[in-house]
């Protein structure tokens, strides 16, 4: 059976990663594909409770250290529920937030060392890695206005500087850089529909190819 597509989607706060995701349902559903719409940390009762503590502001202070394996142990136990499965059986899989947002927030944001967040990809993932991610990027004060005007609070994470989301950033782009191929950037200031318009071109030509895989 062909395996599905491994397909996240990733962003600063604000981005409108939450706000392009009923889009790229539409699209996949258009066009017949099956698929499973997941996200991180999460995707399984046990990665849902731990994505609970990580975002937790009663959880403060939480190390480096903790917060890493918490993120990790949450992906393990989502690649292999859910994942995994769910590509081996032919779906698609569409993810809000993957591995890069681990070099992003606890390596860029929280200074990880690179090979430990390497060592820690290797072992939770069983080396399922993405077939594109798209990045959606917008400065950080940008996503910050969004979320401010949205209301609702702010969680642990939002609760960081903006040197953090700076750092937070600078990780995503430059993972971008160094996996062209992988990566799609999407300019995330311009208006939501052309942001949109981006993602669903983005998915139509990934389906395409598959289909003729
Ligand atoms: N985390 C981690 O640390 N390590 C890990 O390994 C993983 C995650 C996997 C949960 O993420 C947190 O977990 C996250 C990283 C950490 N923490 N942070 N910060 P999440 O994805 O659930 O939460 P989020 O990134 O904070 O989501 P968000 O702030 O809601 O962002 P969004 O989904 O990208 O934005 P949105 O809800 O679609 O849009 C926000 C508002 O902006 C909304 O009112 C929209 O209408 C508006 N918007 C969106 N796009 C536009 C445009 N183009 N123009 C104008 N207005 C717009």
């Amino acid at each position: 059976m062909r395996r599905g597509l491994l397909v996240t989607l990733e962003g600063g706060e604000g981005a409108g990663k939450s706000s392009v995701l009923a889009a790229a349902r539409a699209t996949l559903d258009a066009r017949g594909i099956p698929y499973r719409l997941t996200r991180e940390p999460g995707g399984t009762p046990l990665a849902e409770a731990l994505r609970a503590l990580v975002l937790d502001p009663a959880q403060l202070p939480l190390t480096p250290e903790a917060e890493v394996l918490m993120v990790f142990a949450a992906r393990a136990q989502h690649v292999a529920e859910l994942i995994r499965p769910t590509l081996a059986a032919g779906s698609w899989v569409l993810s809000d937030r993957y591995t890069d947002a681990s070099y992003a927030y606890q390596g860029g944001g929280r200074g990880v060392p690179i090979d430990a967040l390497d060592w820690l990809e290797r072992f939770a993932t069983f080396g399922v890695r993405p077939d594109r991610t798209i990045l959606l990027d917008v400065p950080v004060a940008e996503g910050r206005r969004r979320v401010d005007a949205r209301g609702g609070g702010r969680d642990r994470m939002e609760r960081e500087d903006d040197a953090f989301f700076d750092r937070v950033r600078g990780a995503y782009l430059s993972r971008a850089a160094a996996e062209p191929e992988r990566f799609r950037v999407v300019d995330a200031t311009r208006p939501l529909d052309r942001v949109i318009a981006d993602v669903v071109a983005e998915l139509e030509s990934l389906a395409a190819g598959w289909g003729a895989a």
